[in-house]
C-alpha cells in the first residue's frame, strides 16, 4: 500500500513534517476554500502541489472533490456544476494527479453523537450513539415526521437519555450531530439544516441512486479519458438518518454503481469504518469480488454493540478483521501490480494531542499509531506470503 494520510492544508494543526515524520510518502488533501461547484483552476491546484512537494510528500490522492446539492438533487445549477466538475478533474490530471475521492451523501457528510467519547486508557474516540441521536432528532431538531422512524419504547428511552442532560450537554450534542463538514468548523442552524431536510422530501433511495448514476455517465468518461480514478466514499454511517436516503452502504450498492457505468475509472474508496459497522458486509470478502475497481482505501475499525450504537475503535481492535483485510489487500495488490493508495482513517485523541484542538478523528499521534500498526502488520503478512 502507499502511505498516506490527510492533511486538512495549510490551516491543519498537524503540519506536513509530522506526516512524513509519522512515515507517510504522500498526503491526501483537497481545495477546502475553492466553493463547492465552482473549478478547480490549474493554478490553485499547482499552488497546493507544489507546497507539498517542497515538504517532501506527494499529493497522492484528492478527498474530496465535493458534488454539489444541487448535482445529487438534479436541480438548479446542476448542469453548470456537472461541466465544473468536468473541467476541475481535466485539471487535476493535467497536474499529474491520479485518484479523485468524493461521495454522494445528501447534505452532511458523517455523523456522530460525541466526539470525545472516553476510552478505558485515557485516550479519546469518536461515537455515535442511537439514543443521544434520536433524542437530537425529535426533541431538539424536532424534524416534522421524525417520530415515524423509531418505536415508542425507542423515544421513551430517548425522551429519558435527554431529560438526563444539562443545557451544557443538550447544546454539545446538536453541535456535535450536525458538525459533519471535512474540512470546515461549520455547523448549520435548525433552520438551515430543516429547509436542506425539506429540499430531500420528495427524493427517496431510487432517485438518489438514478441521480448517482447519471452523474458517473457524465464524469467517468471524462475521468478515463483524463487517466483519472473515482473512488466514492461510502455513507457513514452505512444506513439512513434524519429521513435522508443512503445508496452507498452495501456491497450490492457499490455493484450496482460501478455497473451503471462500467470503467475502470468509476471506482470505490474503501473504508473500512464505514463499510465496517454493518455485520452483513464481508469486508475481506468485498476486497476480492470489487478489487479491481478499489483505488484508495481507509483503514479503520468500529466497535458496534447490539444496541446500535458503535465507537471507533483502535485500528487492530475493533469488528474489522483488519489481518484479513489486510491480506487480501495484499494479494489484490499482486494481481495488479500496484500499490494503492491507503490511509489510516481517523484515530484516538491521545498523548500530546489530548491538549490540542485538531479536526475531530484527525489528531496527529493517534493516526501515526494506526498507521504504524497496520504498516507492521502489512509488512509480516507479506513476508508470510513469500516464504
Ligand atoms: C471522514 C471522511 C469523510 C470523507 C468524505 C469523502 O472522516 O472519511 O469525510 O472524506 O466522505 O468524500
Amino acid at each position: 500500500m502507499q502511505h498516506t494520510m490527510r492533511w486538512y492544508g495549510p490551516s491543519d494543526p498537524v503540519p506536513l513534517s509530522h506526516i512524513r515524520q509519522a512515515g507517510c510518502s504522500g498526503v491526501v488533501t483537497a481545495l477546502h476554500h475553492v466553493p463547492v461547484g465552482e473549478v478547480w483552476t490549474i493554478d490553485e491546484i499547482e499552488k497546493r502541489r507544489n507546497e507539498i512537494r517542497n515538504a517532501g510528500l506527494d499529493w497522492t490522492v484528492i478527498e474530496s472533490l465535493p458534488v454539489s446539492e444541487d448535482i445529487k438533487r438534479r436541480t438548479g445549477h446542476f448542469r453548470a456544476h456537472i461541466e465544473n466538475y468536468r473541467a476541475s478533474l481535466r485539471n487535476v490530471a493535467a497536474c499529474g494527479l491520479k485518484v479523485v475521492t468524493y461521495n454522494f451523501m445528501p447534505i452532511l457528510d458523517w455523523m456522530r453523537t460525541d466526539l470525545v467519547y472516553p476510552m478505558p486508557d485515557g485516550s479519546r474516540a469518536l461515537r455515535f450513539e442511537r439514543l443521544a441521536f434520536i433524542a437530537f432528532d425529535v426533541f431538539l431538531l424536532k424534524r416534522p415526521g421524525a417520530e415515524t422512524d423509531y418505536s415508542d419504547d425507542e423515544i421513551a428511552a430517548a425522551r429519558q437519555r435527554l431529560d438526563k442532560m444539562s443545557p451544557q450537554q443538550r447544546d454539545k450534542l446538536f453541535h456535535t450531530t450536525l458538525q459533519g463538514l471535512p474540512g470546515s468548523d461549520e455547523h448549520f442552524t435548525p433552520e438551515q439544516i430543516l429547509s436542506a431536510l425539506e429540499l430531500y422530501r420528495d427524493i427517496d433511495a431510487r432517485t438518489l441512486k438514478e441521480h448517482l448514476f447519471e452523474f458517473l455517465r457524465e464524469v467517468v468518461p471524462t475521468a478515463d479519458d483524463a487517466g483519472l480514478r473515482l473512488a466514492i466514499h461510502p455513507d457513514d454511517p452505512p444506513f439512513p438518518l434524519l429521513g435522508l436516503p443512503r445508496i452507498v452502504s452495501t456491497e450490492k450498492d457499490a455493484r450496482e454503481l460501478l455497473d451503471s457505468a462500467p470503467s475502470s475509472a468509476n471506482g470505490l474508496c474503501f473504508c473500512t469504518g464505514s463499510y465496517g459497522v454493518r455485520p452483513d458486509n464481508d469486508l475481506a470478502g468485498m476486497v476480492k469480488r470489487l478489487g479491481d475497481n478499489i483505488h484508495f482505501i481507509h483503514l479503520r475499525a468500529t466497535r458496534r454493540d447490539g444496541a446500535g450504537n458503535f465507537y471507533e475503535a483502535d485500528h487492530l481492535d475493533g469488528d474489522v478483521d483488519m489481518y484479513d483485510v489486510v491480506s487480501e489487500i495484499v494479494d489484490l495488490e499482486g494481481r495488479r501490480n500496484e500499490s494503492i493508495p491507503m490511509r489510516p482513517d481517523h484515530g484516538h485523541q491521545m498523548l500530546d494531542d489530548l491538549e490540542k484542538t485538531t479536526y475531530p478523528g484527525y489528531s496527529g499521534i493517534g493516526r501515526l499509531r494506526g498507521l504504524a500498526e497496520i504498516r507492521g502488520l502489512e509488512l509480516g503478512i507479506r513476508r508470510n506470503k513469500a516464504s
